[in-house]
């Protein structure tokens, strides 16, 4: 009896010390990225409900509440008058940095030359002249004059500005964030949204970011992959997280310019599938002085584009586009965006079904959400009066890598399921240039599929007549043979297109 008594006590005993054991295990063990999607898409719908009572009490609309004829005959360009949503008393303060004219002069010691290089080095830019301007600086605003005098509805949404980012350098990532508070009416701002993707970085994971964005009292939200993801991935996940019915991305190395945002969300207010994007002006990585987007027409008015192996190009503004614009600052259509910079309601992004999970890292989604927006029944806008300026890497900046799990070449991989799902017929344009494509495994495409399916999208063929119909004169589909040939089918060309656009387009196909 006696040894039987004991013996319960210590499989008692032992249960429960496994119990405690397995129980701080399951707690403490960390969640899969694909967990933490499952979970923040369950959660959404509290999300939602708290962000609407949220927003009910502090004057933030949502999208799906506003109604489209509220903003009929809007934007109205007021000659006379100052636009209701331009900012009041814009004094640019002296001091190192402001207003974005003046590039900063550090001393040039030696040390410092160092000091300097070392950052770009790791970070892509002059970190320690960003250091060393205010975190609240005042932007430049290259705005063309005619932007200041719109009016815009009452009626605008709020939006979640999503930031995604992996061992960013402090200031320039901290005055990114800065930067929207600052220049943003709170109204019109739902939250901040940071996705850590994966930083190693101690002036990111040891606590300091947290400290510094209590100061805006859960307005700014901070979430944490538990394995870096890559920019794509990162940025659906940003999606799912965001709470706000427009969504607004931006590279975390930004600073908008005076009423950038309104501009930029109205157009949602029409049609929640109309997607934008702002005009990236340049802020200069070692001086951050702002100079203005450059290519494009007189105005600097571009539009985007690729090449046929994929590369992300600029055209000018046409006047064929231009003739659809009331204004010469109007809002105006494009074939493609860069990516790094845009707007969407959550609603459109959501039918589309994000972005492809099945891309790696960076390279071939801009033209993905591209060509889904507008063959899948959307519109993308380029919006002159929105300007946000960006800082571009240095030569001399060593990267980021690439993570361990992603193997062989991501970027192409990634531009052949682009080919694959959304160019048709077209695909073997891309093939003529990249033969070796042909041999790379695309990984299972059903679901982006399923996608174009469910929404039954159009075809690339509209696409190309309707949307990027003059492309192949500024990328020919077929690459001529030699250099002689070449600018004979450029003289054709030219003169077929002065006569009928239409011809043009069948002279250089063939
Ligand atoms: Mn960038």
């Amino acid at each position: 009896m006696r040894t039987v008594r004991i013996h319960v006590k210590s499989v008692i005993k032992l249960a429960v010390i496994f119990g405690c054991f397995g129980g701080i295990m399951f707690a403490m063990w960390p969640k899969t990225t694909e967990e933490f999607i499952r979970e923040t898409e369950n959660s959404y719908k509290n999300l939602k409900q708290r962000a609407f009572e949220i927003a009910a009490s502090d004057g933030k609309l949502r999208l799906e509440d506003i109604d489209p004829n509220s903003a009929n005959g809007f934007p109205k360009l007021t000659k006379d008058e100052i636009g209701n949503y331009e900012p009041k008393d814009w004094k640019v303060p002296a001091g190192p940095g402001e207003g974005g004219v003046e590039p900063l002069k550090l001393d040039d010691s030696t040390e410092m030359q160092k000091k300097q290089k070392d950052a770009i080095n790791e970070y892509g830019f002059n970190m320690v002249a960003s250091d060393a301007i205010s975190l609240d600086r005042y932007p430049a605003d290259l705005r063309h004059e005619e932007c200041k005098h719109y009016q815009y509805p009452e009626s605008l949404p709020a939006s979640s500005v999503i930031f995604v980012f992996h061992n960013e350098g402090w200031s320039t990532l901290v005055r990114s964030i800065h930067s929207v508070i600052n220049y943003t009416p709170p109204e019109l701002l739902e939250e901040v949204v940071l996705i850590d993707d994966g930083s190693n970085k101690e002036h990111i994971t040891g606590g300091r970011l947290e400290e510094h964005i209590k100061q805006w009292n859960g307005l700014v939200k901070l979430y944490r992959n538990d394995r870096r993801e890559g920019l794509i991935r990162a940025r659906s996940i940003g999606a799912r997280k965001a709470v706000g019915s427009v969504l607004i991305y931006l590279d975390a190395h930004c600073e908008v310019e005076p009423n950038w945002i309104v501009p930029l969300v109205e157009p949602m207010v029409h049609d929640y599938r109309i997607c934008t994007v702002p005009m990236v002006d340049a802020i200069d990585g070692a001086t951050y002085v702002f100079t203005p987007q450059a290519g494009g027409d007189e105005n600097n008015f571009a539009r985007g584009a690729w090449d046929w192996d994929l590369l992300w190009k600029r055209i000018p503004l046409n006047d064929r586009e231009r003739a659809r614009q009331e204004h010469m600052t109007s809002p105006y259509r494009s074939p493609a965006m860069a990516g790094g910079l845009f707007a969407i309601s959550r609603k459109f992004f959501f039918e589309l079904g994000l972005y492809d999970e099945g891309l790696d890292i960076w390279g071939g989604e801009n033209f993905e959400i591209s060509y889904k927006i507008w063959m899948c029944h959307g519109q993308m806008l380029f919006v002159p009066c929105s300007r946000v300026g960006h800082i571009y890497r240095m030569k001399g900046w060593r990267g980021n890598g690439t993570p361990s799990y992603v193997k062989g070449n991501f970027v192409d991989r990634n531009y052949v399921r682009v080919v694959e799902v959304w160019w048709d017929e077209y695909s073997k344009y891309f093939y003529e240039r990249k033969p070796n494509a042909k041999h790379v495994d695309p990984g299972d495409l059903t679901e982006v599929k399923a996608v174009r399916e469910r929404l039954q999208c159009k075809s690339f063929d509209w696409f190309m007549k309707e949307i990027g119909y003059d492309l192949p004169k500024h990328f020919p589909l077929v690459e001529p043979s030699n250099a002689a040939l070449y600018s004979f089918t450029r003289v054709i060309f030219y003169k077929a297109c002065s006569l009928t656009p239409s011809v043009a387009f069948k002279v250089t196909r063939a």
